[in-house]
Order: structure tokens, then sequence, then C-alpha cells
């Protein structure tokens, strides 16, 4: 085996480079600075004349080019970007494109999974291949979703051990699954590619944000670890890597910061493919190739591999790889310089920057190098001596190198990590480091002592400013600097944050930029088209020429919420991996936002703000605006523009949509390039947007163009606004605030996070293990509805309907005594309530107009044409306190049997105004789970949309009852959710058992030695028999609260009971999660509790796409749905998961369609619930993803229809219910079909991107989907005996006496 390893043989150019890098490093041994190092860059500015100065706060002026009289700011010829090519293509685009471009045009295969924010380039390479684009082989790449990150890495195992090129992409959660075969490839040496957007990992809170917590996770694998800095980096980068692990036979993780890098669109120059093909060619790259082929699996000249070793030869074998990665650092600067030979850029395994004799040095890897520096190019300027040294391969680590970079002058050095490692003495960069200087320091005692320190910053994409930097240096110059510190939050609490910086304080706004940077910033609704316009607006800029970068800021809702567009560009190169500081232009797409949050804050003094309102004047502007805005731009003195841009897109025929008539805006106000040029370029790219959407839209959009410049108004400040006094706003009083840890955490956590405010709230603030109160949602009050529905009392039949289907919980049925209403404002006019026992009542439907989101799904589910839809502004002050005095209405849950469609919304909706988008599919179904449970739920969620719109700080939309019960909500992981539900359920019935026995031993002890109140005794004596029965145990359970509280201290056996008194009250344990962690990355868990026979609820909200990362296909996917990772179209059929629980015998299943049968999902929930073993209800839940022409409000329609075809069948099967020839077990609630399959799947945009590509291929797949469909309808009525269609009624619930088998 030993004679088939490559051994690789080192170039000629990567021998002298190690040479000059050891020589190097010599030097700085002997105290001579490495000036000669070639890879050495000196950033300091020559003569510190062009260099940025540092400017006191009050002489700052407006960066960029300043505006001439006519407002628009003019532009120098853009100047060429240092290390370019001549001539190479400039393009606009974020670090994923840039990285799976060389993935694509490198590897072979790919086995892809989606995780954000690393999905997009899994998308891309599966775009391309469906699009046949051939990589530098001349090979379209096979790209193949897996069912979990566990699976890729096998199957990427698997294809490199067949002599493929194979690549793959991931992060956090999705790397931590690659683990295992990880140590595989790298532990056969085996060259392959990981290209990794650095992320958090889940631990007290799932963050989607970079850091570098999981490529930290992985350094022991045995990978190669390669940082890109920069979106042009994850270019060249990702190209080093490939060739790197070629060379080397080392397989390499090339991994950038998530979201910052991996989100940020740059101008990049792309290396072509006939540079990379011709870089291939060479011998040494066809070796390795040839060499890599000749080791694979094959029958003709066959090996063994991943056998048994023992203690004999293990080690021995182990140390055998040892050279390769010795000389893995030199294939590195080896390929490092062949790119740099295509583009004419320099790279260095480590680079130094800044002055060559820095005296402060902070040492640092990622993005977060180039915010350091701009520090050092700022402090520099200013007469100090500092420098940054850029980590780029971080494994194998070259401690030679590292010395070799590192200035000698530098006595102090800051080591700067991107993660966290609790408990350890430094984070790993920082150990990597001390280690070498140790080790140095100790092999030449005679040399310098460094003063080395280390600290964390950025964790989940954190800030990091130039400031931030200057801090740290500044902390480097103290007699003791901080070691162990954080940089960019507040540490109240354990007290390590370094203070704010006094050279660069954040609050003086100095720009560290290079000069003619143009900022700006617009502040638009989550898809109100903001983004996508400055998507487009970025990329025609830098078509254009210039250099130009953007990235996007998101609140925590999926729809909705606030979208912050950051854009800069100039003459030259822009790097600042930070959102805008300082914007010469502010675009406040939503009038509301002015007051609601702080837009203002990052306004350059003199700058240009432009307001979407619907108060074209000042005066009437003026009487709208808070006084404190007022101020604000009083002091400000933007140039203040105003335009009602929902005015002119309703004239265009674009109704809400305003992002055409505020691009047209941006370009004549920024003046980035000639107007006439700027609106030939937009209409240009217009149509070639909207071209699909057929030429009225194009023409509808050319025309919100032309509109948009005579409908802006200039607005002249009025002086008054300046002489405004604001009073501070009172502080919540102490007592409220202590009042309860709900109120404190809506006071000190969630008001300020909800205002965007979040950055600035200190440590102390927060739960150390990140748990977090129900019911938060309450006080967002988001307001996002342009219309509301409102009661037509006349027409309603009181069928609470409308409640029903709401996913916001924002419409419900008031029942009240006419005493009650006595207090009512004069519009909460009312009805007779109907039915048994309601006589004395009066009925109303209440809609809270700012929590609701305007779905408009209500007013279709309405049979009676009971409900209408009106402008919010029309009814915004009486239904809001409508809404306000409903909520003071006594709870009416008892009056009827919650298991109904109308009883079940008597029931206080324990989940409510969660950030879910508009006429979501799942959410009506937890909804309507916590009306029937809610006050004995425990939630195991699964990681998915479920578990966003469930809990995304400070967003907490599961609530309480008045007496303080509610669901109990958890999110572990996305893989794991079924077994962590199955632990919940095991746990607490193992527990509630120990309790039941502590009752009884007390109930048998002698009560003279044991003496309780008769009340006690015969209240525990009718639990230990009930406490099975959720009903009546639980209301003993509660009946038992005081007398337990009263009596605890008469003996040690009742204070045990007294601290268990939580497991009186029965819980019913509910598994909740998507298709994507149903059907695949959780199907593995979710079989074994299918199997386990436990007391334990499954419930599946089938979207058949991943929607929480954007709709990838699942195995829930039906055949021909074109999603994300399916862009040919599906061509396999759905996975019947129903049919596989259902094959066991003794699990409960139920497959649901709420909007399309609200009686048989009641009824299913609770038969599950009933269920002694384990249950399973699959939930139908149309999505966004889905694409239904007519929108999400006609999901009720689709879903009916669905079901009417057979394309979604409703069935129930209890194994409760014996087959005995008149009672089935299986029970088929679909009725007999009808309606045209055909027509449904042309109402969703799923199935029509098909039908339009390939319309033949789409034709034959629906015809296979229909006779599937009829056959399964076949089957199921086999299965039901014929009984289908029958109504659904109480008769075959014989199962529920049923005793539980287990507990
Ligand atoms: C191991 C791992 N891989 C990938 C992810 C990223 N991820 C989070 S949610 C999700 C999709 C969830 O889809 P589904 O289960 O269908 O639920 P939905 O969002 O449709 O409700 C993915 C891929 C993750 N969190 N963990
Ligand atoms: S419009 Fe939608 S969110 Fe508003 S009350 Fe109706 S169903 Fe609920
Ligand atoms: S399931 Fe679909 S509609 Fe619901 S929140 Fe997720 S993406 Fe939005």
């Amino acid at each position: 085996m030993e004679t088939q390893l490559h051994v690789p043989s080192r170039t000629a150019k990567a021998v002298k480079s190690v040479k000059a890098n050891r020589q190097a490093a010599v030097s700085a041994l002997v105290g001579r600075t490495p000036r000669s190092v070639s890879h050495v860059v000196c950033a300091a500015p020559p003569d510190g004349a062009s260099a940025p100065s540092y400017k006191a706060p009050a002489d700052i002026p407006a960066s960029g080019t300043p505006a001439p009289s006519n407002n628009v700011v003019s532009y120098t010829t853009p100047q060429p970007v240092s290390g370019s090519k001549p001539g190479a293509k400039q393009v606009p685009m974020d670090g994923n494109e840039a990285t799976a471009n060389i993935a694509y045009a490198v590897s072979d295969v790919s086995f892809i999974y989606p995780i954000t924010p690393a999905t997009n380039m899994g998308e891309m390479v599966d775009q391309w291949a469906a699009e046949k684009r051939k990589n530098v082989f001349g090979n379209v790449m096979s790209v193949t979703e897996m069912e979990s990150e566990t699976g890729a890495a096998g199957a990427l195992h698997g294809a490199l051990a067949a002599g493929s090129l194979a690549t793959t992409f991931t992060c956090s959660q999705g790397l931590l699954l690659m683990v295992p075969n990880m140590y595989k490839i790298a532990g056969e040496l085996t060259p392959c590619v990981l290209h990794v957007t650095a992320r958090a990992l889940a631990k007290h809170a799932l963050s989607i944000f970079g850091d570098h917590q999981d490529v930290m996770a992985v350094r022991q694998t045995g990978w190669a670890m390669l940082c890109s800095h920069s979106v042009q980096e994850a270019h060249d980068m990702a190209l080093v890597s490939h060739l790197a692990t070629l060379r080397s036979s080392v397989p390499f993780v090339h991994f950038f910061d998530g979201f910052r890098t991996s989100h940020e669109i740059n101008t990049i120059e792309v290396i072509n493919d006939a540079d990379i093909k011709t870089l291939l060619n060479k011998p040494i790259y066809q070796d390795a190739i040839l060499h890599h082929r000749s080791r694979a699996l094959n029958p003709t000249h066959p090996h063994q591999r991943g056998t048994a070793q023992g203690p004999d030869v293990y080690f021995q074998c182990a140390e055998g790889a040892n050279r390769f990665y010795d000389a893995a650092y030199d294939h590195v600067v080896a390929a490092m310089e062949e790119v740099t030979a295509v583009t004419g850029r320099k790279y260095a395994p480590f680079e130094y920057v800044g002055a060559p004799d820095a005296e402060r040095v902070i040492v640092v890897m990622g993005s977060g190098s180039q915010a350091v520096e701009e520090a050092v190019n700022f402090m520099n300027a200013n007469g100090h001596k500092v420098g940054v040294l850029k980590v780029r391969l971080f494994r194998p680590w070259n401690a030679e190198a590292l010395l070799a970079a590192m200035p000698a002058s530098a006595a102090r050095v800051c080591v700067l990590d991107r993660t966290k490692e609790s408990g350890s003495g430094g984070e790993p960069l920082y150990q990597q480091v001390c280690a070498t200087l140790h080790e140095y320091e100790v092999a030449n005692p005679d040399s310098k002592r460094r003063y080395v320190v280390g600290g964390r910053f950025g964790l989940a994409s954190k800030e990091f400013l130039p400031s931030h930097a200057v801090a740290v240096f500044e902390n480097l110059a103290l007699q003791r600097p901080m070691r162990d510190f954080s940089v960019g939050i507040v540490d109240d609490v354990t007290h390590r944050s370094l203070p704010e910086s006094k050279l660069l304080p954040i609050s003086a706004g100095i720009s560290t930029l290079p000069a003619g940077t143009f900022e700006c910033m617009f502040w638009g609704m989550g898809s109100d088209g903001t983004v996508g316009a400055n998507k487009e607006a970025i990329k025609i800029i830098g078509n254009a020429g210039l250099q130009a970068q953007a990235y996007f800021s998101y609140d925590a809702h999926k729809s909705g919420g606030v979208t912050v567009s950051h854009l800069r560009f100039g003459p030259n190169k822009i790097a600042a991996p930070y959102l805008v500081q300082q914007a010469d232009y502010l675009a406040v797409n939503q009038q509301s936002y002015l007051a609601k949050y702080d837009t203002l804050a990052n306004v350059k003094p003199g700058g240009v703000v432009v307001v979407n309102t619907t108060f074209t004047n000042v005066d009437s502007l003026g009487k709208y605006l808070p006084d404190k805005i007022k101020k604000q731009l009083a002091l400000l003195k933007p140039r203040l523009y105003l335009i009602d841009a929902l005015a002119v897109a309703k004239a265009s025929g674009l109704g809400k949509h305003v992002n055409m008539v505020m691009q047209t805006v941006f370009f004549q106000l920024s003046g980035v390039l000639p107007i006439d040029k700027a609106i030939a370029l937009l209409k240009k790219s217009i149509t070639k947007a909207y071209e699909r959407k057929g030429p009225e839209v194009v023409a509808q959009n050319h025309a919100a163009v032309d509109a948009a410049i005579s409908a802006l108004v200039k607005a002249e400040i009025p002086a008054s606004w300046g002489a405004i006094t604001t009073a501070p706003v009172n502080p919540e009083p102490e007592s409220k605030l202590n009042a309860s840890s709900r109120w404190e955490f809506i006071e000190k956590v969630a008001k300020p996070m909800l205002a965007l405010e979040g950055d600035k709230l200190p440590v102390s603030v927060f739960s150390p293990e990140g748990f977090v109160p129900p019911g938060t949602t309450a006080i967002e009050k988001r307001s996002i509805a342009a219309q509301v529905p409102v009661w037509k009392a006349e027409n309603c039949t009181q069928c609470n309907i409308c409640s029903f289907v709401c996913p916001h919980a924002a419409i419900r049925p008031s029942l009240a005594s006419a005493g009650e209403l006595s207090g009512a404002p004069s519009t909460f006019n009312t009805i007779n309530a109907k039915g048994p026992g309601l006589s004395d009542l009066k009925y109303r439907i209440q809609v809270s107009p700012l929590d609701c989101t305007g779905c408009d799904l209500c007013t279709h589910a309405c049979p009676d044409d009971a409900l209408k839809s009106v402008p919010i502004n029309s009814v915004l002050e009486t239904e809001s306190a409508n809404w306000n005095f409903a909520t003071t209405l006594p709870a009416r849950k008892d009056l009827m049997d919650k298991a109904t469609v109308k009883g079940s919304q008597l029931q206080q909706p324990l989940i409510e105004f969660s950030g879910a988008c508009e006429g979501c599919g799942e959410t009506p179904y937890v909804k309507l789970l916590t009306q029937l449970f809610g006050d004995r739920l425990i939630i195991a969620n699964a990681t998915g949309c479920s578990s966003i719109w469930g809990g995304s700080a400070p967003a907490n939309p599961y609530t309480t009852t008045e007496e303080g019960y509610g669901p109990a909500w958890a999110n572990s992981l996305f893989e794991d959710n079924a077994q962590f539900g199955l632990g919940i359920a095991v746990g607490t019935v193992q527990r509630r058992r120990t309790l039941h026995r502590h009752v009884e031993e007390l109930l048998a002890a002698d009560p003279k030695t044991l003496p309780v109140t008769e009340e006690l005794r015969s209240t525990l004596t009718a639990w230990a028999e009930k406490w099975q029965d959720p009903e009546e145990g639980n209301r003993l359970g509660k009946a038992l609260q005081p007398l337990l509280t009263a009596e605890r201290h008469h003996h040690p056996l009742l204070e045990v009971l007294y601290n268990e008194r939580d497991l009186l009250h029965k819980a019913s344990v509910w598994i909740v999660g998507g298709d994507g962690w149903a059907y695949d990355i959780g199907f593995g868990g979710l079989d074994h509790v299918l199997a386990s026979g436990e007391k334990v609820n499954i419930l599946v909200l089938d979207t058949e796409v991943y929607s929480n990362t954007g709709g990838q296909r699942s195995k829930a996917t039906p055949m021909s749905a074109v999603a994300k990772f399916a862009a040919g179209g599906k061509d396999r059929p759905k996975k019947d998961l129903g049919a596989i629980a259902m094959s066991y015998g003794d699990v409960y299943v139920a497959s649901t369609s709420l909007h399309a049968n609200y009686g048989q999902v009641t009824k299913a929930l609770a038969e599950a619930e009933r269920y002694p073993g384990v249950s399973l209800v699959l939930c139908y839940a149309p999505c966004i993803m889905h694409g239904i022409s007519s929108g999400m409000c006609s999901a009720i329609d689709e879903s009916k229809m669905a079901v009417e075809t057979g394309y979604w069948p409703l069935y129930r099967y209890n194994p409760s219910i014996k087959e005995d020839g008149v009672h089935h077990p299986f029970q088929l609630d679909s009725k007999k079909l009808k309606g045209d399959l055909e027509e449904l799947l042309s109402h969703e945009n799923r199935f029509q991107i098909l039908n339009r590509k390939a319309p033949d291929a789409a034709g034959k797949m629906h015809h296979e989907m229909d006779d599937a469909v009829h056959v399964r309808f076949d089957k199921f009525k086999h299965l039901a005996a014929g009984d289908f269609a029958s109504p659904i009624k109480e008769a075959e619930a014989k199962d529920a006496k049923t005793q539980p088998k287990k507990e």
C-alpha cells in the first residue's frame, strides 16, 4: 500500500519561497525587519499625505466628492484595482458565487445539502448543472442532494474513493455532521476541497451568522484550512485550495466568513476558465489527477482500505502521513504563486501589512483583518507604529512562516479569534501563536520576549469596526493589557470587554474608507423588493466600471421584517467588512420606520435623505413626525426629499411595490451615473428581469421609472424644528421591571431589540443559558398589513372558521355577557350567541389590526361573506380599542367541546403573532395544537421554519394562560429532534412514576407519623387514581398545588411532593418539524421513535420543501416540482411517510389538510393525543415556496383541490380500532376523487416552471402523478374496506377509553 502513495514533490518556486520565509524567520530571530520577504506588504502611506488623517469630530466633512448645487454627486474616473490583471473582467458578485464558480470549474462531482449561508453555492452548482454548463474538463458536474451532511460527507468520501474530483459546501451544524468522514478522507490522504461559509454553532441559541466556531471544531481532522478574507479572495483562494489539494494530497477546508463574505457583493476580477485550464494542464496537476485516479477502488487493480488495525501498527501508520503535511505549506505557496501569475494578485499564507517597524501587531484571520487594516492605516497616518498579520493558512500550521512574517520590532502582539472556546486557556489561533512564539523564545534565549494577549471579536457576525481594532491596539499599549478579552460588546458581568477606543471613537463618525467612497442605506420591508432592487443597482453600478459593495441586513422575522441595504461605491477598491456607519444617502422606503427606528442615526450631516411618504409637504410631515425626529433632522441638515412612491407605483400598475420608484430616485439623487445612462440601464435590467412575466409587467415597471423623478419633492427643513426641546423618556419604574421575569425581559431585552438596538445591550441583561420567557410577541404590534378584515355582524353565522384558519391568531371570537359589555367601546357591536348553553351571551369576531398581516385567508375562508378587507388606517384606532377591550373579557373555554372546530376556537391560542410569512400554512396546525392541549404541551421542535417563527429572539410567540400554564418549547437541532422528543417523553414519564410512587407511599404511611389534612389526603387519593387522565388528573393536580404549599413543612415526604408538584400535571409531548426533518435528515431518528411504542406524538408540517432555507427539495417534494436543488424538476415520486409508519401496525397515523377539512384535522389531533402509543400526524402546509399564482390567500381553495384530486389524501389509521368487518382501523376521510390534477398543478409556480421549460417532460410526469394518485386512492379504498367518504363521527372513537399502555 505504502508504495502506491504519491509523495508530493516540491516545485522549485515553492522551495524558493519557503527558503525565503525561513531566511526571513532567521532575520527575525536576529532582530532584523523582514523587509526582504516578498509577501510582506507595507501598506503605510509613503508620505502620509494621501492617507486618511484624524480629524476632530467637529470638522468632519461629508465624505465623497462634495455635492454640486444641483444635488448630484459626480465622480472621477475609476482607478484600476491594485494587483489587477490588465483587461480582467470585473464583475460584482457575492462570496458564494465567487467560490462556486471555481468549485464548479474544477470538480466533476458534488453532494450537497442546504444550510445557510452556504446553501447558495449548492443551488448555483445545481442550476449550472441543470443548464449543462461545462467545467474545465468538459464535463457537466454531477450534483446530488443528500439526506443530510452526514450523507453528503459519506457520498463525497465514496466519490473520492472512486477517483472523482469531488467537492461540497457547508458550515456550522452541517460541518459538524461531516467530522467522522473528514477524518477518513484526510486519513486516506485524499485530495478534496470543502468550501465553508464559517458560521456560529447552535449552543445557548442557534445563529445563522458568521464566525469561526464551526471551522475551529474541525481543525483536528487533518484537513488543511485556508481562509479567505474578502470576496475576491474567496474566488482566488478557492482556486488555490483546489490546486494545493491536488499537489499535496491533503484535503482542504476553504473557508470565509459566513454572511459577511458569503453574502457581501463586491466588484471582483474573475479568473477565466481558460487560465484555470492552462494551470491544470501543467504536468504537476496532470500527474496528481492521474495519481488520484490510479488510487481509486477498482477491481482491475484492487486494494482494500479502511481495515482494522491494532496497537502494533496503527500509530506508525498515522505518523507516516507527516511528510504530506510537512510539504503542504510549500504547495500552498506554490499554488498561490500560480494564481498570482494569472491574476496579478499577490497572496501569502501569512501576510503582514503595516509599519515595517511596528511595535504593536494584531494577528487575525478572516474578513476582520480588513477592518484591522483600515485601523492600521489610520493609526500609522497619525504617528503610531502598528501592523496586522493576516493568517490565511491555519492548518498545517507553519511556525517558521509566522515568525518570518512578524516584524522583529513587534514587542506586543494581540491575537484575535473569531470564535469562543468556553473554559479554554485561550482561543485556538491565540494558543497556536503563543506556542510558536514560546518555542522560538525557548530555542533562542537571547531573543526578545514578546507580550502576547488574546481576545475575541465578531461572534455571530457582531460588527467589528476599525474603531474596535484601534481599541485593541490601545489595550496593547497599556502597561498591563487586558487578556482573554472581548471587543465590540459591553460585558458588565465578567468585565472582559475592552472600552471604546479613544483615538477613533465610534460616536465621532470618522471614516477610514478610501477617499471618494459613497455610502448609502436603504430601509425596506422584507419582500417589498428593496433588497432585490439594490442588488440590481449594484450590478448596474459595478458593470459601469465603479467599485461597488453591497451588504444586506435583516431582522428576525420571516416576512414583513426590516431590511437594511448597505451600499458603497466609488473609484477605489472597497473592503470595509462592516455596515455603513455614515451614509451619504439614506432612503426610508416605509414611512412608519422614521418614527419606529432610529433610521437617521447613521446619516452624514448634510447627506441626502429620501422618504417614501404620503406626506409630501413639510407641514403635513411635521405633524406626523415625532419631535425627536424633527430635532434630529434639524441638526443633521440633510437634503431632504419626499416622495409618495406608493402613489406612483399604484398609478403605474405596480400595486404596493415601490422599489422601482425608489431606485430611480436613487440614481437621480446620488448622481452615481449620468441620469440618462442610469435610466437606460435600469430599464434594460427591468426588461431582462420581468420579460418572463410578460410585456405588461415590463411596461408597468418602465412607467414607474418614468414617473418617479417628477414626483420627487425637495423639502426645506423648518428652522423651528431646531428649537424643539425633547424631554428624556422616563424609564419604567423599577418595581414594574422587577414584577416578573417576563416583563423584565420585555423591558430590558425585547423592546431595545425590536427597536433594532440590540447591539447596545450589555451582557448582564441576558440569561446565560439562553432561556427566554414566553409571550413576547404580544408587545410587538408590527402593523405590517395594508388592509385588515372587519366583521360584518349581520352576515356572521358564528362558525369560527376565520379564527381557525388565521396563521397569526390575529382574529378571535369573543363571548360576553351583557354586563361584561357595559364598558365596551361604542363600536364593539355584538350579536346573540348561538348554540347550546350560549344563549345568555353575546358574540363578536374581533381582529387585532396591529397584529394582522393582511394575508386575507380569513376573508377567503368565511363561508358567509362576513369579513371584508379595508385599508388599515380607516379602522386602526377603533379596532385596536375593540381588540384591547376583547382581551379583557373572561375566557369561555368550557362552554363547548374543544375538540370541535367551533369549540377549539373558544380556547385561547397559546401561540400568537408569530413572525411567519403572511398566510403561512404551518402555523394554524400548531395554533390548533395549543388550543387543544396548550396548557400541558411540551414541544420538541426540529430546526426549520417552525423553530424560527416559533422562537427568534426576541419574538417568542408561545404564550400562557392567565394561570401561567402554556407550551414548554425547545429546539435541540435539525437532525436529532425525534430522539430529543423521545428523551423528553421518557424522562418525564420516569419522573412522574417516581412522583406517583411517592404519593402512594404517603397515602400508605401511618397517619400518626405522617399527618395530613383530610382535604389533602382525599385529593391525593383521587389524583393517584386519575394521574394518567389529563383532564381529571390535571384538575386534581391544580387543586393540590395550594394544599401542598400549605402543608409542605409537615413531613419530609410532603416536601418531596411539593418539590415535584409540577409533575402532577400530565404533559403531552409533541415532536414537531418539517418534511426536511421528517423525511430526510431526521428520518432515521423518526423511524426509531415510530418503532419505540412510547406514548409520544409527532406532527410533520409538510411544505414539501425545505422552506426555511429557501425551498430546497426534500423527499416529500412531489414529482415534477421544481425546487432548489432540483432545478431540472424532481424526477422521483414523493416518499409515502404515512405508509411507512402504518407498516408498523401499532402507530396512529393521520394525513390531514387543515384548510381542506377543519373537522378532520381537529379530530385527528385529538385521536392522536389520546392514542396510547406513537402517533404521527402529517399536515399539508401550503407555503410561499409553492408559488400559488393568486397568492397565499388562495391556499384554502388550493388545499381543497389538492384533497379533491387525490394529490393529498385525508385518512386516519387508528390501531386502537380492531378490524371486525364493521369497524376499520383505517378511515379514508377523502371523498370520491374529482377535479383535474393538471389544473391544480397549473396554479402553482413550482409545477409551472418545468411546464414552461420542458412541457413534454412535465406533461409526462403529471400523467404519472395522476396515475399514482388513482392507484393510491384505490389502495386506500381497499384498506378502508370501501367505507370511504363517511362523515367524521364519534362512533369509531372506541379508543377513547383505552388507557395508555405505557407509563
Ligand atoms: C445539520 C444541519 N443541516 C442543515 C441545517 C440548515 N437547515 C435549517 S432548517 C432547514 C430546512 C428545514 O426544512 P423542513 O424540515 O422541511 O422545515 P420547514 O422549514 O419547511 O418548515 C435546514 C436545511 C441545519 N440547521 N442543521
Ligand atoms: S387577514 Fe390573515 S392575519 Fe389578518 S386576521 Fe385574517 S387570517 Fe389573520
Ligand atoms: S413555511 Fe413557508 S410560508 Fe410558512 S414561514 Fe416558512 S416559508 Fe413562510
